[in-house]
């Protein structure tokens, strides 16, 4: 038999994992419980949830990533990207997920890099990435992408792919060896929240440098720490019926906008599927959290028309009917001006001498 070598070590992914569930972590009683549907606000959320336990070397990663950036005075954006879980038991066999696959995210990022930003790319683990995203959860398999010489002795990329696969490994490329795409993963929705706000400190050495774009989809709800039973529900102890008790997910753009990033630029996303409700919903949030930009989009058009939603109105971005024949991804048109809109921004605040 050839001997399997271990597989190659990602000059991007994270060494951090956050897919496995924290098998030690025993039910928290030292918490209080909380009160049923009482609202848990941002701070009281963090206070009573322990952080994950690998975010200081996630830390470490983001200052060198920042500090190498800052220095070259790049700018730099924070992509979010795909959904969080929302776990049913400390030694998780069963939770809640939601549709999210990132496409958003992975392929927005690939147009940050483009436009010549260093993304920090705080995306679901094994969810779509930028780049390897043209050959994953495709319904291919990656080995359809490959074929054996003419002399049968190896394996070889088929032709029919070569001048693509060639475009993306060279973007791919330019972004690793130029150190300009950090990935750090999450899988809950309690590591996205502990992982979003340090890195949203983090960002601060940016100034008007850093950008924030939120596409991930993150749970609404959420079951807290103290009512987390350790081990898989049992059947026969529960009864015939599960019955489910969440809380709200604290408002933590709130907490972006207000404190851990209060002079970056941000752009939100709003998801509904309801057209009649979307602007609406869109402008309520624009409204509460005061920040920059949000994007609506319907579950059923998102790949085809997102609303860019400011104080100072609405305008739909769609692409055509040629567009969508020749596959042109609608964030090639969305990042761009986004990134006008950042310029501008900047310039806005520099003139005022903020
Ligand atoms: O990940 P994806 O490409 O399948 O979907 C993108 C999206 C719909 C999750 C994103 O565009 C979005 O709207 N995110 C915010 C969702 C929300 O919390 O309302």
């Amino acid at each position: 038999p050839v001997p399997r070598p271990s597989p190659p070590s990602s000059p991007v992914l994270s060494k951090v994992h956050t897919s496995a569930p924290d098998t030690k972590a025993a039910i928290d009683r030292s918490i209080p419980e909380f009160p049923a549907a009482t609202p848990i606000d941002e701070d009281n959320y963090f206070r009573l949830h322990k952080s994950p336990p690998y975010l200081s070397q996630i830390s470490s990663d983001v200052a060198d990533f920042l500090n190498f950036h800052n220095k070259r005075h790049r700018k730099v954006a924070l992509v979010t990207s795909g959904g969080t879980t929302v776990p049913l038991e400390n030694n998780t066999v069963r939770f809640i997920d939601n549709f999210s696959a990132g496409t958003r995210g992975a392929s927005s990022a690939e147009y940050f890099l483009e436009n010549g930003y260093a993304v920090i790319f705080l995306h679901r683990e094994f969810s779509l990435l930028p780049y390897s995203r043209h050959y994953s959860h495709t319904g291919n398999s990656f080995l359809d992408y490959l074929k054996l010489s003419d002399d049968g002795s190896k394996v070889e990329i088929d032709d029919k792919y070569q001048k693509e696969m060639f475009q993306v490994y060279k973007k791919y490329n330019k972004a690793t060896k130029n150190n300009l795409l950090l990935m750090v993963p999450f899988t809950t929705v309690h590591q996205y929240l502990f992982t979003l706000k340090l890195v949203a400190q983090e960002m601060s050495v940016m100034g008007y440098d850093a950008l924030f774009y939120l596409a991930a989809a993150v749970s609404d709800f959420f079951l807290p720490s103290s009512r987390i039973p350790q081990h898989k529900i049992q059947s026969k102890e529960i009864g015939s019926k599960l019955v489910v008790d969440l809380e709200p997910v604290p408002k933590f753009l709130r907490r972006l906008v207000d404190s851990w990033a209060p002079i970056a630029m941000i752009v939100s996303f709003k998801l509904e599927t309801d057209n009649t409700i979307l602007i609406s919903k869109a402008r309520g949030a624009l409204k509460r959290y005061n920040h920059q930009l949000v994007i609506g989009n319907l579950l059923q058009t998102r790949k085809k028309k997102v609303v860019f939603v400011t104080p100072a109105g609405e305008r739909w971005i769609e692409l055509t009917p040629d567009q969508i024949k020749d596959n042109v991804d609608i964030e090639s048109i969305i990042v761009p001006e986004i990134i006008k809109l950042h310029s501008q921004w900047i310039s806005s605040r520099q003139r005022m001498g903020l």
